[in-house]
């Protein structure tokens, strides 16, 4: 039995031979396993100029950060933050935390000279979201990047209708309908986790689903959307605490309830800056939904349409062709010269959501290796914040018409 390969001799595949790059990252829960799988296997699969090496995560508990750095594969762990990012071992910093220290981790980072991954939402409030984009901006000048983690741009399928778009196979957009459906919540007695209390996640459903449609409606588009109006909800207004400390939260009074500071519900329409219209709906309520995310855009000259539970696949419809032969055909998205596809299995046989992760870390290590900005940026992460920022005023407003600041 030979001696258990270091993650360094690990990470070699493809990639081996290539100077390092080295990875830290803070968190270890749902996105962080997910960005973990996403760097295992990025060097392997793909060419890459830099080999990625999984230096540290991060966590405040120093047994379940050890332990996740054994499942995860990471080489050291971290119990504070700020000593990742000063490792000489780290050249990039990935935050996979909620969305109350995205801010300060990646302002330190970037400041601490190194790249940074950062997932979704950028931040809690534009505010925030701000700041990092012009740590973001000045660091760029040292020749450091930063990316926000919208995933979704990165299933072949969907990187494939923003070629088409951009190709004018569309014409002149007309429509983007886009939901973004889940039920976790719909048991009264889920518990008051921190996707549910606004100090540390922002927003709810709105913040979480939406900024991942709102994300990718304007990538697919290749426009921003300039103005809101928006209804948001909150269905069920207290949950049991979680058991101990994990919630952070005391019973307020002595109950074992606490009250629910986020949207449940978000459903907004859209102007975008050509005209074309958009309609948007993010819910944890859809009950039977449980990450159902479909879009369709409608142009002049045809239309697209996207479901995450066919992600190998997108529904294409030429307006062009002659209507005795029109109708949506599905384009099953699996051959080599489709987005990303040069990595992987031959034609049918199919990704799924994990590998969109390594995508995204495969586009990073190029940004980095090639000195360009990685897209989607901490400015395209701030003018999402913008949207989001104005569905909330929106709704507080009836609904009324928000433009989104620019
Ligand atoms: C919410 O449950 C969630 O985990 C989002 O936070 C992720 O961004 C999404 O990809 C899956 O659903």
């Amino acid at each position: 039995m030979g001696q258990p390969q270091q993650p360094d001799e690990a990470q070699a595949g493809a990639a081996a031979g290539r100077p390092p790059l080295g990875v830290g990252m803070v968190g270890y829960a749902f996105m962080g396993a997910a960005h973990s799988q996403g760097w295992r296997t990025v060097g392997r699969v793909f060419d890459l100029p830099r080999r990625p090496v999984l230096a540290a995560v991060c966590g405040r508990d120093a047994g379940a950060v050890r332990a996740a750095a054994d499942r995860l594969g990471w080489a050291a762990a971290e119990t504070d933050w700020r000593a990742l990012i000063s490792r000489e071992d780290v050249d990039v910093v990935d935050i996979c935390t909620p969305g109350d220290s995205h801010a300060e981790i990646a302002v330190a980072a970037l400041a601490a000279g190194k790249h940074v991954l950062c997932e979704k939402p950028l931040a809690n409030t534009v505010e925030e979201a701000e700041a990092m984009a012009e740590a973001a901006r000045a660091a760029a000048e040292r020749g450091q990047v930063a990316m926000v983690g919208f995933n979704y741009r990165r299933v072949p399928a969907t990187s494939l209708a923003r070629k088409m778009v951009a190709e004018g196979r569309l014409g002149t957009l007309r429509h983007v309908r886009v939901t973004y459906l889940q039920d976790w919540l719909v048991d009264r007695e889920f518990p008051l986790t921190w996707r549910l209390r606004k100090e540390t996640a922002g927003s709810g459903a709105l913040g979480d689903l939406g900024a991942h449609i709102v994300d990718l409606a304007q990538y697919l588009a290749g426009e921003p959307v300039v103005g809101v109006s928006a209804l948001t909800e909150t269905f069920v207004r207290e949950r049991p605490l979680l058991s101990g400390s994990s919630s952070g939260l005391s019973a307020a009074g002595g109950s074992d309830r606490g009250a629910v500071t986020v949207d449940d519900a978000a459903l907004f329409t859209g102007r975008f800056a050509s005209g074309a219209l958009a309609s948007f709906e993010a819910t944890r309520f859809a009950t039977g939904r449980k990450n159902s995310l479909r879009i369709e855009l409608n142009g002049e000259k045809g239309s697209l349409a996207f479901d995450l539970e066919r992600l190998n696949e997108l529904s294409y419809h030429d307006g062009t062709e002659p209507g005795t032969h029109a109708g949506f055909r599905r384009i099953l998205v699996t051959e080599p010269d489709h987005p990303y596809l040069e990595a992987w299995w031959p034609p049918g046989h199919g990704l799924g959501y994990e590998h969109t992760f390594t995508h995204q870390a495969r586009d990073l290590v190029h940004a980095i290796a090639d000195g360009a900005q990685p897209l989607p940026s901490f400015a395209d992460g701030l003018q999402v914040q913008r949207v989001l920022a104005a569905v909330e005023e929106s709704a507080e407003k009836n609904s009324v018409y928000t433009p989104i600041a620019s």
